[in-house]
């Protein structure tokens, strides 16, 4: 039987836990739902869960509680705060990772080699890990306790946790905006046939490439969430013509990318950027990322922006057939609403290794 979540949240608070510092796992939805419904926890959203372990530290620093709510893949992104930050400071806070799981044929490949490694994973780091009881609310506070006080992390396996909704007030409202699936449907209207490549990014968007373009190049990134402009770049550096399609978590992070690619202009790569303010793919939480100004920061790092956000579907046709006539290195931005989910490409597809 699944533990009540919202009397879970209710027992971290009673033991003074101030913040959850998350980056979001679907498997953490319903924690990650009560938190936010919740006004005596703060909700702590992160770029990424490097971000997320550093934020944690600094609020233990200066006398806070800190847990940190992660992924099983962005345990990989902690990986130097643990080691180089935690460990020689001896500093101490509950980490819950979900730990996803791997069946034999599935194309959720990201998650095949942390299935079995976890558990190194996480003994390589100098750390002991615990799996949350999923029996009795009780055991599963004083397991929380116990890695708030020594190198413990804590691992959240599928169904721990009853179902919470958000709170209306809390939840998106993204029905004013065209679906992506409007604009991918219109670039491989565009596109078809030709040796354009689509790098999809972890998250709905390479799903979603999957089902409403079905004529195009692609390629389908399961996992490395972050690297997709990264991975375009290589591949634009390689003499290919690319489109990286992204969404707005992805955009932040491993935002040094965009730093990176911003050094390069004698190419031919345009990113994308589909800006649906939430985490789509782990149950559209929403990113808190209206302060961020993607346009600025992509024009910052030298890429050729469009300067105005697009909404709009002719004039995103409009906009990306100029910015396909010529070559550079080009961002544009792209408000879009939220579509019904759709299948994971399958295996074969997803583990295409070249371009
Ligand atoms: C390192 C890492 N951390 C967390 C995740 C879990 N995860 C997968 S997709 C995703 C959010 C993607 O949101 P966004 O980029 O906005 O795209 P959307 O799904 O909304 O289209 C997250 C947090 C992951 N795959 N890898």
């Amino acid at each position: 039987m699944a533990l009540d979540t919202n009397k879970f949240v209710d027992g971290l608070i009673d033991n003074g836990y101030s913040h959850l510092c998350v980056v979001p796992c679907s498997f953490a939805k319903n924690v990650i739902n009560a938190a936010i419904n919740n006004d005596s926890i703060e909700y702590v959203p992160c770029a990424s869960e490097a971000v997320a372990c550093s934020i944690a530290a600094g609020l233990k620093m200066a006398g806070s509680k800190p847990i940190v709510i992660v992924q099983s893949s962005g345990v990989t992104n902690m990986g130097s705060c643990m080691t180089s930050l935690l460990n020689p400071y001896s500093l101490t806070f509950p980490i819950i990772t979900s730990w996803r799981t791997y069946k034999a044929g599935n194309s959720e490949i990201q998650h095949k080699h942390l299935a079995t490694e976890l558990p190194t994973l996480i003994a390589s780091y100098g750390y002991e890990h615990i799996v949350i009881d999923q029996d009795s609310i009780d055991t599963a506070i004083v397991q929380i306790n116990t890695c708030d006080t020594s190198k413990t992390v804590s691992v959240l396996k599928k169904d721990t946790f009853t179902k919470v909704e958000l709170e209306e007030k809390h939840k998106l409202d993204l029905s004013g905006y065209t679906p992506r699936s409007e604009f991918l449907m219109k670039m491989n209207e565009m596109c078809k046939k030709t040796d354009t490549l689509f790098i999809g990014t972890t998250g709905n968007t390479a799903r979603e490439m999957y089902s409403f373009m079905p004529d195009t190049n692609n390629f389908y990134m399961a996992g490395n969430m972050g690297g997709a402009l990264s991975l375009g770049l290589g591949a634009a550096l390689a003499g290919k013509k690319v489109v990286v399609c992204g969404g707005d978590a992805e955009f932040v992070m491993h935002m040094g990318g965009m730093t990176t690619a911003g050094r390069y202009k004698d190419i031919s790569l345009t990113y994308l950027l589909f800006d649906n303010e939430s985490n789509k793919s782990t149950g559209g939480q929403n990113t808190y990322q209206s302060h961020v100004n993607y346009i600025g920061i992509a024009k910052s790092s030298n890429l050729d922006c469009i300067d105005e956000i697009v909404t709009d579907l002719s004039e995103f046709s409009t906009t990306f057939e100029t910015i396909q006539k010529t070559t550079g290195l080009k961002f544009l931005c792209v408000k879009c609403g939220v579509d019904e989910e759709t299948p994971r490409p399958p295996l074969n597809v997803v583990k295409a290794s070249e371009f």
